[in-house]
């Protein structure tokens, strides 16, 4: 912008824009060992999904191999695929998660 001695002044930002965070897919995938039940109270206990929700999401991976357990910025989905890792180890299923850019 100019200014009335000739100097150029940095444009105002009216509107200081929020960066949203990047998100990232959880994605669980199927394995022929872990109970179904498991995989939907999994779903409700760590992702808060409704009974409903938590068995479609359930009937995706066991029909298509993976599906969208939850979406969350980095360290959270990171955290919460550690948990789904670590709640199968210790009942002693395979159940595994990963992390994908949403
Ligand atoms: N395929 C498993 C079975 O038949 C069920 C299952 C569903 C396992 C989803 C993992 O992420 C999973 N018992």
């Amino acid at each position: 912008m100019a200014t009335s001695d000739g100097g150029v002044k940095e444009q105002q930002r009216s509107e200081t824009k929020q960066q949203e965070p990047t998100l990232y897919n959880v994605v669980l995938l199927n394995d022929d060992y872990t109970p179904m039940m498991f995989v939907v109270d999994v779903l409700e206990t760590l992702f808060q999904k409704s009974p409903a929700e938590a068995y479609r999401v359930m009937m995706q991976v066991h029909l298509n191999g993976r599906g969208i357990a939850g979406v969350y910025p980095w360290e959270i989905a990171e955290t919460k695929a550690d948990r789904v890792a670590a709640v199968a180890r210790d009942a002693g299923y395979p159940l595994k998660a990963t992390v994908e850019e949403a």
